[in-house]
C-alpha cells in the first residue's frame, strides 16, 4: 500500500527545560549516593515515563513528607514546596535534597521580598497545582491571594490597593496572563510586578514554536502528561493560533489516528517534562503510516543549564 505524504513540523525548542534535567539528574544522582530507596516528595516532573523509569531505579514517589521514613533522604520535586516541608524535614533530621527549578526559587524569593516590604501578593496560577501551593506557602496563609482568571481579578478582597505586588506560576499562557496582568492594573494601578516575566524562558520558547507551527499546520500533537500544566497550555497555544486540531499525546498509543484522516502538514511538539525518546516514538508512528517530510521550525536556541546542589555532588 502506498503510503500519503505528509509534513511534519517538528517544533524546536520542545521536551525538556533545563529544570527539569536538573531534577531528574538529581533523583538519579541521590541514587548513586545514597543507594535505593531515596523517597521523592511528589513526582519529581510531571510524566509517567519519567516516574516509571526512576521508581525502576529505586525512587519511592509519596505525596507528603510524613510518608517518608526518617532515616531515608527526600527529594523535593521541581515544581516547589512550601516552606513548611523542608522545615519538616529539618525537625525529623532527614536528608533532603530541594529539587525545586532555580526559576520557580526565584518566584518564591521574589515573593518573600515584595512580603517584607508590607506589600499582599496576588499569585496568578491554577489552584491546586504544585508549585502553586509552593509558592503560595513561602508566605503565611492570607498574604497571598490567588486568581485564574481577569474575572477573578473583580473578586479580589485586598489589603491596602496601593500595597500589593504580583507573581505568576512559571508555566502560564503567556498571552492568557497579559490579560490577567491588565486586568490587576486596570483595578489596582499601583500593583507591583516583576521586572523579568515570572513566566520562564522554557514556556515562553516553546509557545512561540508551537504558534509558529499553528500557521502551517492542520494539526498538532503535543507529547505530554495530562496534569502537566506546561503542555497543557501548548495545546491551547495551539488551539488558539488557529490549528483545527491539537491533541495532548502520552506516547505514540495514544494518537487518535482517525482524527489524523485527511492531515497533509502536522505539527509535534512536547512539553518540558516529556522525554525525547517518547517524541521519537510518534515522529517512528507516523512514519509507519505516511511518507514523512520532516522539516525543524526553529524559533529559538536555548542553551540555558543549571547547577546541580553540592549535597548531590558531594561524595556521601
Ligand atoms: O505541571 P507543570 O508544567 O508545572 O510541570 P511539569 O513537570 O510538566 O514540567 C516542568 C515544570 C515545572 C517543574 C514547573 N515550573
Ligand atoms: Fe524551570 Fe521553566 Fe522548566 Fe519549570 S518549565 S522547570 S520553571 S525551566
Amino acid at each position: 500500500m502506498t503510503k500519503s505524504p505528509l509534513t511534519l513540523y517538528l517544533a524546536a525548542p520542545r521536551g525538556f527545560c533545563a529544570g527539569v534535567d536538573r531534577a531528574i539528574k538529581i533523583v538519579e544522582m541521590a541514587l548513586g549516593k545514597w543507594g535505593a530507596p531515596v523517597y521523592v516528595r511528589h513526582e519529581i516532573v510531571h510524566n509517567k515515563y519519567v516516574v516509571d523509569d526512576l521508581r525502576a531505579k529505586g525512587a519511592i514517589f509519596v505525596e507528603e513528607l510524613d510518608e517518608c521514613p526518617d532515616d531515608r533522604p527526600v527529594i523535593f520535586s521541581a515544581h516547589g514546596v512550601p516552606k513548611a516541608v523542608p522545615a519538616e524535614a529539618a525537625r525529623r533530621e532527614m536528608i533532603y535534597v530541594d529539587a525545586t527549578c532555580p526559576l520557580v526559587s526565584k518566584v518564591h524569593i521574589e515573593a518573600e521580598r515584595h512580603a517584607e516590604a508590607g506589600m499582599q501578593i496576588v499569585m496568578i496560577g491554577h489552584a491546586g497545582h504544585p508549585e502553586t501551593i509552593g509558592t503560595m506557602g513561602q508566605l503565611p496563609p492570607g498574604e497571598v491571594l490567588l486568581v485564574e482568571t481577569p474575572a477573578d481579578v473583580a473578586g479580589l478582597d485586598v489589603r491596602a490597593p496601593d500595597r500589593l505586588a504580583f507573581v505568576t506560576q512559571t508555566t502560564l499562557s503567556v498571552d492568557d496572563t497579559t490579560e490577567i496582568v491588565a486586568a490587576l492594573k486596570a483595578r489596582f494601578p499601583a500593583i507591583v510586578g516583576p521586572h523579568k516575566k515570572d513566566i520562564c524562558y522554557a514556556t515562553t520558547n516553546r509557545q512561540e514554536a508551537v504558534k509558529t507551527i499553528a500557521s502551517r499546520a492542520e494539526a498538532m500533537l503535543v507529547v505530554g502528561a495530562p496534569n502537566s500544566s506546561n503542555s497543557r497550555r501548548l495545546v491551547e497555544v495551539g488551539r488558539k493560533a488557529g490549528c483545527g486540531y491539537a491533541q495532548l499525546v502520552q506516547r505514540a498509543a495514544d494518537i487518535d489516528w482517525r482524527a489524523l484522516d485527511g492531515v497533509r502538514r502536522l505539527g509535534l511538539t512536547a512539553g518540558a517534562s516529556a522525554p525525547e525518546v517518547l517524541v521519537n516514538e510518534v515522529i517512528d508512528a507516523v512514519k509507519a503510516r505516511y511518507e514523512v517530510t520532516l522539516e525543524t521550525v526553529e524559533t529559538a536556541t536555548e542553551n540555558v543549564e543549571f547547577k546541580l546542589p553540592r549535597t548531590v555532588r558531594e561524595p556521601a
